[in-house]
């Protein structure tokens, strides 16, 4: 999906984004693990994974011709990261029962080529039609797998599939671009009748905070 140019120029700007010298970088996985986010603000170069005219007829298939995206962001797996949770994402990861479809969809695009010693995403293959999610520390699964694949590919999944990142044993960072995507909840007829004050508090004019804000509570 991507070009070998298009790896480098991603792959430099996500580092850049991701200096933080002020210790405000979103880490996770014991502090090896770290998240870059908004990235839709952060360059054209960005926006155009969005709507990329390969993937949409994916995320229709799965979620609707309605859907929408939810985050568009980066996971930098660093050397030394161990294996990460077991999740599904987002508001999926705490409901109980089998989904009849998928609620949301993740699409990884590899900025590397993914390996069982990098970080490569593990699996645990028609864990979507589990009745539970993966309890909080559980990092490991008899029939898990672990994703070889060469960088410029996207790997996609319902958001349902336990996942998580793989322990990175090279030394060098693991780094892919991640579009989430949801279904749509709003009838046709709901958002044609909604008021402005309406369309604010569904989503349609929702700004996100400056990068690395932490939210109000
Ligand atoms: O970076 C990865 O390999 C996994 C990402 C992930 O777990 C997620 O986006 O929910």
């Amino acid at each position: 999906m991507l070009s070998e140019s298009e790896i480098d120029a991603y792959r430099t700007r996500l580092l850049e984004l991701a200096e933080r010298e002020d210790g405000s970088a979103r880490m996770h996985t014991d502090d090896h693990g770290q998240l870059v986010r908004w990235l839709v603000n952060k360059g054209e170069m960005f926006e155009r994974l969005v709507a990329h005219p390969k993937m949409v007829p994916f995320f229709e298939y799965l979620l609707g011709d309605d859907y929408t995206l939810s985050t568009l962001t980066s996971n930098i797996i660093s050397p030394g990261a161990p294996d990460g949770a077991y999740h599904r994402d987002h508001a999926v990861g705490r409901m109980s029962g089998v989904m009849p479809f998928p609620m949301v969809a993740n699409s990884l695009w590899l900025l590397e080529d993914f390996s069982p010693e990098n970080g490569g995403t593990r699996l645990v293959p028609g864990s979507h039609r589990f009745s539970e999610g993966p309890q909080p520390e559980c990092s490991s699964h008899p029939d898990e797998i672990r994703i070889e694949a060469p960088k410029g590919s996207v790997l996609l999944f319902n958001g349902a599939v336990w996942h998580s990142a793989g322990a990175n044993r090279t030394d060098r960072a693991r780094i892919a671009l991640i579009c989430f995507c949801c279904r749509s909840f709003l009838k046709p007829e709901v958002v044609a009748r909604a008021t402005p004050e309406m369309r604010r508090i569904f989503g349609f004019d929702s700004q996100p905070l400056p990068p690395d804000k932490p939210t109000k509570v």
